[in-house]
């Protein structure tokens, strides 16, 4: 973490984004885990935003058209809230460290990071790219499609969250720990131009040298560094707590590494992790890992 001198908690406790249920209980489950007690260790100055809250749709279901865009009126009302306090966060000085929740809820923290930084890098860590739009998503689940949203992709509605579209261009943004795609995020990464470090490349050249070129994109001509954090981009044998697991993922040191290289790099300014679902986890283990994670970020060391 950098330039803020203190860091504010927001839990967003939503998980319509998601195929499966359970990772609105993230928030509560990584605080259980220990957090609180990690961040007094570390001696960090913080307070805690509690969990968000947003008005709930009032729709009859039945009447509303089918669309590719699932429980899309609650991904709305919950990401322009989160927005609004993610902005609140930035603007009184502090570093946002975002708790999810499903990984639809990036398009808020980004939709509120946007009205402060209008060159914002994304290190966006993740077994997938969340590059699907309505016209390619394979599930209709908005926690696959929340970077495309942030680019400017898809449905105006989202893109357009806090007014301003795109958050984020594709020269500044980094994917990394990918290894499950769908063909018309190939092709997005490629027609974009994404940065994008796949589990073959972390393999072949090693967390340390990958992760020094990202923060080589993220970081030129930026403003800003967002690091998005699905627990997912670790082996299920480490994060089983997490809805879509994909195997060949991070091990447990390569994910500390990489936290630790940007804690290192001082130029990250905001933080999310998102996708820890209790409901599916091996006692605490998923939670205890997010809590471990969230302490090498913040600049926690072994010696
Ligand atoms: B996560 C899939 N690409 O679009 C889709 O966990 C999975 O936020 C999306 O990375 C996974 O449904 C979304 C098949
Ligand atoms: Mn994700
Ligand atoms: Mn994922
Ligand atoms: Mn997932």
């Amino acid at each position: 973490m950098t330039r803020a001198n203190s860091i504010t908690l927001l839990g967003v406790p939503f998980d319509l984004g998601a195929g499966r249920r359970g990772a609105r209980g993230g928030p509560e489950a990584i605080m259980q885990a220990g957090l609180p007690e990690k961040l007094r260790r570390l001696g960090i100055q913080w307070s805690d935003a509690g969990l968000l809250t947003w008005p709930e749709p009032q729709l009859n279901q039945d009447a509303l058209p089918l669309t590719a865009l699932k429980y899309f009126h609650d991904v709305l009302a919950v990401n322009e809230a989160l927005a609004a306090g993610v902005s609140r966060i930035v603007q009184q000085g502090s570093f946002p460290l975002v708790l999810g929740g499903d990984h639809s809820i990036a398009i808020g923290t980004l939709a509120g990071l946007a009205s402060h930084y209008s060159r914002l890098g994304v290190i966006w860590i993740d077994a997938h790219s969340d590059l699907n739009t309505p016209d390619t998503t394979p599930s209709g689940n908005i926690h696959g499609m929340s970077l495309a949203a942030s680019l400017g992709q898809g449905d105006e509605r989202l893109t357009r969250i806090g007014g301003i579209s795109p958050k984020i261009r594709p020269e500044h943004t980094v994917l990394l720990g990918v290894r499950d795609l769908d063909p018309g995020e190939k092709a997005s990464i490629k027609a974009q131009g994404i940065t994008c470090f796949t589990m073959h490349d972390i393999d072949r050249r090693g967390m340390s040298s990958v992760m020094e070129e990202a923060l080589q994109v993220a970081g030129k001509g930026t403003d800003g560094v967002h690091l998005s954090f699905d627990i997912d981009s670790l082996d299920p044998v480490e994060a089983p707590g997490t809805g879509t697991p994909v195997k060949g993922g991070l091990s447990y040191r390569e994910a500390h590494l990489a936290l630790e290289l940007l804690h290192e790099s001082g130029i990250v300014t905001s933080a999310e992790l998102v996708e820890v679902n209790p409901s599916l986890d091996t006692g605490q283990k998923t939670a205890q890992l997010a809590v471990e994670l969230i302490g090498s970020l913040l600049g926690e060391q072994i010696l």
